[in-house]
């Protein structure tokens, strides 16, 4: 396994996304040899802003049980690897938790949580939140949560990228449901069961904003400043 491990810490650490996408997982297959790489790897990156390749990185440590794993990341990453930002004194904690392990059924769920909680105890009671509140909803907040989603789908889930796919198609709804997997034809996606839980969806497929009460409420989400000050 020396050998293994010497022929693919190189392109860990200088290869393109791709060829780290591949490396990654075939670390993670050579036990103890293989988490330390990784462990350098997170070590070395760690002044730049988390990447989705950050993200798979850490995923491996986590769903890892070996002490050596848990160790280092209780002493270096003791929040995960997506700093939690608040400005409202939320804590992402579980959001996190949830999407290192790829649960992102229940994952789906806190976030919906979360953005009532950001919008105060009535929008928590009521459940679901009026566009006005996401308007004034903290960007440091959205851009926490949407890092999160970002860095541990491998880049294809978040609300900057549903913006992107939507501001792509000149903000045409019609077009933009079945894009993103929320309607075929004329029937919407049944929530949950319908709906894809994993990284086989569609590119802006999660998360979830339901749409029983209009399109205004996610309008305003994708037309927040938080995108543009990124
Ligand atoms: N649901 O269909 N949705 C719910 C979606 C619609 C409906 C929750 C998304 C269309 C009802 C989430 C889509 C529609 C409930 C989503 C979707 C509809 C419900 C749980 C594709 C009927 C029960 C969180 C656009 C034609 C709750 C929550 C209620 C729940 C998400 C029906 C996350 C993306 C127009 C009846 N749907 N939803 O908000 O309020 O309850 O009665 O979008």
């Amino acid at each position: 396994p020396a050998n293994d491990i010497d022929s693919l810490r190189r392109p860990l650490i200088a290869g393109s996304e791709k060829v780290q996408q591949q490396i990654i997982p075939q670390l993670a297959e050579l036990g103890n040899e293989g988490l330390d790489v990784l462990m350098e790897f997170l070590l070395k990156r760690r002044e730049n802003p988390a990447t989705w390749i950050d993200g798979k990185a850490y995923q491996v440590l986590y769903n890892s049980d070996a002490p050596q794993a848990k160790e280092f990341l209780r002493s270096c990453f003791p929040e995960g690897i997506v700093p939690l930002k608040s400005e409202c004194g939320i804590n992402y904690n579980s959001l996190q938790q949830l999407l290192a392990v790829q649960d992102f059924q229940a994952a789906d769920r806190v976030t919906i949580e979360k953005m009532c909680e950001l919008s105060g105890p009535t929008a928590v009671q009521r459940k679901w939140l009026y566009f006005t509140e996401v308007e004034k909803t903290s960007a440091v907040d959205l851009q926490t949560i949407n890092n999160l989603w970002l860095v541990h789908s491998e880049g294809k889930f978040g609300f900057s990228v549903q913006r992107e796919i939507w501001l792509s198609l000149g903000k045409n709804w019609e077009n933009f449901w079945p894009k993103i997997g929320w309607k075929a034809g004329n029937t919407w996606t049944r929530y949950p069961n319908e709906f894809t839980w994993d990284l086989s969806a569609p590119r802006g497929h999660l998360p979830l904003s339901n749409q029983l009460r209009g399109v205004r409420v996610f309008a305003s989400l994708l037309s927040h400043p938080a995108w543009t000050q990124l």
